[in-house]
């Protein structure tokens, strides 16, 4: 076996391993027709800040390791050893030393500095005319509750999630009858949506690369701080990104941004027909 190995000339696994790094899209489920060797372009005003520190390091990092490597080459060759001429050799330079600690330290702690705030940009409470959907992962798919004509979702606990109930909402809130459930997240576009975020079992996570988006969902756990506003209607999919269990490649939904009229329309027919059913939790506990 091994001297069949030996046999194949060097450059034919040299090419087969560059292209395994070439072709990435051919390793990745849902293949994506643009943006391969990029994010995918952006649909949110948070994400627009997200790009913004990531492209900064990026081009941060290229002119360092470009302008390092440049310096390194022109050094190798200017004091290189030569006939007539030895090589330099230096012991050091506090001056030099200390230029270059201090300089990356500086970088970074403005690096922090700006991450945290674009952190606590993304992370501020969502507006008062956020539009309130909760978001609920189970092994595997997603479930959205919608609230009716009121705007308020109805009163609910993880705690009494259970099969009669699976949202956990209180029969006794009057919004309870109002409420609906669907399995795509529909969204009218430039409107901020808030999203309440939970698990009925186990980790999941609700990401969303167009919207730069990551946020794992805990069980019995409310998840509270997730708020988007889109910039283009369009078709996403929101995709489980914690590994949770066999149907896990499976675990998808999918999300339209739409026209506001286009909401109004789908909403208005939704609303129509609540079809959250809390069944009767007393023969369970039996
Ligand atoms: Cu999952």
């Amino acid at each position: 076996m091994l001297s069949f190995f030996k046999k194949i000339p060097p450059y034919l696994s040299w090419s087969f391993l560059l292209s395994l790094i070439a072709s990435p899209q051919s390793l990745i489920a849902e293949s994506r027709l643009g943006h391969i060797y990029w994010t995918p372009e952006n649909a949110t005003i948070n994400g627009l800040a997200t790009d913004g520190i990531l492209n900064f390091i990026f081009w941060l990092t290229t002119f360092v390791f470009l302008g390092v490597q440049a310096i390194y080459i022109y050094y190798l060759v200017k004091y290189r050893r030569r006939p007539g001429v030895k090589a330099h050799y230096s012991h050091g330079n506090n001056k030099l030393e200390i230029i270059w600690t201090t300089l990356p330290t500086l970088i970074f702690l403005g690096l922090a500095i700006y991450g945290n705030r674009v952190w606590y940009n993304i992370h501020r409470p969502a507006p008062a005319d956020a539009m309130n959907i909760e978001v609920v992962g189970y092994q595997f798919a997603w479930d959205m509750r919608y609230p009716g004509p009121s705007g308020v979702l109805a009163r609910s606990d993880v705690r009494t999630i259970s099969i009669e109930n699976k949202f956990g909402i209180d029969p006794a809130d009057p919004h309870s009858k109002e409420d609906f459930s669907t399995t795509e997240l529909v969204i009218p576009v430039g409107k901020p949506v808030h999203i309440f975020l939970r698990s009925r079992d186990v980790i999941h996570s609700f990401y969303v690369p167009e919207f730069r988006l990551y946020q794992d969902a805990v069980p019995g756990r409310t998840i509270a701080w997730v708020w988007f506003r889109t910039l283009r209607t369009g078709n996403f999919q929101l995709a489980c990104s914690q590994l949770c269990g066999k149907g896990h490649y499976n675990m998808k939904a999918p999300i339209r941004v739409v026209s506001q009229a286009e909401y109004d329309t789908w909403y208005a027919e939704k609303v129509k027909k609540p079809n959250i059913v809390i069944g009767d939790s007393s023969i369970a506990k039996k």
